[in-house]
């Protein structure tokens, strides 16, 4: 008895550990730290926050340590007659040089990672995401629908409601159309929001991506997806009733993966016809109370 429940235990973990490895991507039980990184910002991401908490823990214990070390040698008791001192310049110049150098440390890295986040010089594709209310489109403006130039592959991505879930997928993470984007390629990501709609935010945690998509404005960040996978991100800005339910899924494949789904795509929508894609595409427009 008590060895089969160690044995599902283990087996269990292992499972976990599998789907880990494998990039498989998502939140895990008792989960402290940040997901996995599977892009190179979000490695560096990773080691800047290490650097952040040496720093920190380091600045903690110094000034713990320190006011320890007055209390105990310098309280009333151990110390009947306080010195009379009131300045002194060698501490005084330590203590303001010293935590001077400490935010240099801290901001040369800082900078070099808000502008290696910021965009990539030769993007080889690009990912438009849309932020409306509440649900995402997406869309993949290298790749036109075949027989009209400049209408590029479009889709929405809803979540999938509860009882709506099949096995293996993810409550409030698990949308009916997933991105699907190829590994080691340097995609540049355009983020916005409809004129009339309202402030969300594009964020997959794994890609160490979080872009605010503001009506009006086009922001743009990148990304190279170093592990196929599935990896999950949510809106991350509050922008409604509906914001908890409107996640990001990102399918993560190889190149030749991803051009035998885009052309399959590109077939699907090609076979509607034109008329009928517009028409399918201002219906959910009007459905979801949103002109795109
Ligand atoms: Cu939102």
């Amino acid at each position: 008895m008590r060895v089969q429940r160690v044995v599902a235990v283990l087996a269990a973990l292992t499972a976990i550990a599998a789907a880990t490895a494998a990039g498989a991507e998502g939140p895990q039980p008792w989960q402290m730290d940040f997901r996995p990184a599977a892009s190179p910002v979000m490695e560096e991401i990773r080691e800047f926050n290490t650097l952040l908490g040496i720093i920190i823990i380091g600045t903690g214990l110094f000034v713990m340590g320190l006011m320890g070390w007055v209390i105990i040698r310098y309280n009333a008791k151990a110390n009947p007659v306080p010195s009379t001192t009131t300045h002194n310049l060698v501490v005084e110049v330590i203590w303001t040089v010293v935590p001077i150098l400490i935010l240099v440390v801290i901001a040369i890295p800082s900078f070099r990672l808000l502008y290696f986040q910021d965009r990539v010089e030769d993007a080889e594709m690009t990912l438009k995401a849309t932020g409306n209310q509440w649900y995402w489109t997406y869309e993949y403006p290298d790749y036109s629908l075949p027989g009209s130039p400049g209408e590029p592959l479009t889709f929405d991505a809803f979540m999938v409601e509860d009882d709506q879930l099949e096995a293996g997928q993810l409550r409030l993470l698990e949308t009916d159309n997933h991105v699907v984007l190829p590994v080691d390629t340097d995609i540049r990501i355009l983020v916005t929001a409809p004129p009339e709609g309202v402030i969300h935010a594009w964020a997959v945690p794994s890609f160490g991506i979080k872009v605010d998509a503001v009506p009006g404005r086009l922001n743009e960040t990148w990304v190279r997806i170093t592990e196929p996978g599935t990896y999950y991100g949510m809106c991350s800005e509050l922008c409604g009733v509906l914001h908890g339910f409107m996640p990001i899924t990102v399918d993560a494949v190889s190149r030749a993966e991803f051009d035998a789904w885009m052309e399959a795509q590109l077939e699907a929508w090609a076979g509607l016809g034109n008329e009928e894609t517009i028409r399918l595409a201002s219906d959910g427009a009007t459905a979801n109370g949103e002109a795109r």
